[in-house]
């Protein structure tokens, strides 16, 4: 659907770019913090101030991994476009495109090809469109408003004949949980169709977890204030009194799974209030809150992942320091 003609269903947020409603959001937590073990889900992590926050992050010199991906975008963008030879490029979580802008200009190639983005904000479609429209007035452009995990039926089903390239830039994958990953994993493939190619941005296992580590609890503390806001988010949503002051930013490699975790600790003991719902919550002192997962891949893993889902990595593409991974795949095991 165009961006244009979504806008009234983004008015069921009160905040351009959430794609959630206050009712649904208090669900949620509720459903997290009555859990034995807290949780609270990652996506509720960007409202207005956690996606300024989180382009602050992109920014880091911790946060390596947008950086290793637009090396590997500029090196790689012809071979990645004479592999995928596509007439249709889909853009999940597109964002202003300013990735797939980049893909296009280093492979030299716009004519013919109608791009998809992919985006739930709109502002930020309408900024992909300019951009687009500016620097590759070639390109046909057709926007849609949608969340990178609820694009079913937003975008055209690919037919047998189209030869589509299905990207998914900045490492999200990593952000779902094991279950969740692998059916959101058939859903790529289901959007690419029998003859597209999937591109997938893949955080990749470090030797030396420090480096992880560094990346999501960074010096200037911005990661920091990212998660806290979390606990804001729910104050201001669901007229809650969280004491965001009262909990500590924590950051935690798990290895046996593969993946590092963002924790909220809580200093001492507290009683939250959370007014939409009438109900309380109990923090006991030190007791935590996983508001996110990111996991992070070997080559091996990766393959045995995409496998499951009908996968198969054709072209393994990494930056110079191999610290993240494009990989290229297609239908097959
Ligand atoms: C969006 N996603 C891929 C980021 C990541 O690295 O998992 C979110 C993030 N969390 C903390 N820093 C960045």
């Amino acid at each position: 659907m165009a961006a244009s003609s979504r806008a009234e269903a983004a008015s069921h947020s009160s905040h351009d770019g959430e794609s959630y409603d206050r009712y649904e959001l208090a669900y949620d937590v509720l459903d997290g913090l009555t859990r034995p073990f807290k949780e609270l889900s990652s996506r509720f992590l960007y409202d207005k101030r956690g996606a300024e926050l989180f382009d602050r992050i992109l920014g880091l010199p911790e946060y390596y991994q947008g950086r290793a991906e637009m090396e590997i975008l500029r090196q790689q963008g012809t071979l990645i476009m004479s592999f995928a030879e596509p007439d249709e490029l889909v853009d999940v979580g597109a964002g202003s495109g300013v990735k797939t802008k980049t893909l296009l200009e280093a492979a030299g190639r716009t004519s013919g090809l109608r791009y998809f983005p992919v985006d739930k904000s709109l502002a930020m479609l309408r900024q992909c469109i300019q951009q687009m429209e500016r620097d590759l007035p070639d390109l046909a452009v057709a926007p849609v408003q949608a969340d990178f995990d609820s694009f079913d039926g937003s975008v055209p089903a690919p037919t047998r004949e189209t030869k589509r390239l299905v990207t998914m830039f900045g490492g999200t994958l990593g952000n779902l949980l094991p279950g969740s990953r692998l059916r959101f994993w058939r859903k790529l493939a289901a959007l690419a169709g029998p003859r597209g190619t999937l591109l997938l941005g893949v955080d990749l296992l470090n030797e030396d977890p420090q480096v992880t580590e560094a990346a999501y609890d960074d010096a200037a503390g911005v990661t920091s204030a990212f998660n806290k806001n979390l606990l804001q988010v729910i104050n201001d949503r669901l007229e809650a009194d969280f004491d965001v002051a009262a909990f500590d930013h924590l950051v935690i490699f798990d290895d046996a799974n593969g993946w590092i975790e963002m924790r909220l600790r809580a200093r001492h003991r507290c009683r939250v209030q959370i007014g939409l719902l009438d109900r309380s919550v109990q923090f006991e002192p030190g007791e935590e809150i996983r508001t996110e997962v990111s996991a992070k891949y070997s080559q091996q893993d990766f393959e045995r992942e995409a496998s499951w889902a009908g996968m198969q990595v054709r072209k393994w593409l990494t930056d110079s320091a191999s610290q993240f991974a494009l990989p290229l795949l297609t239908a097959g095991r």
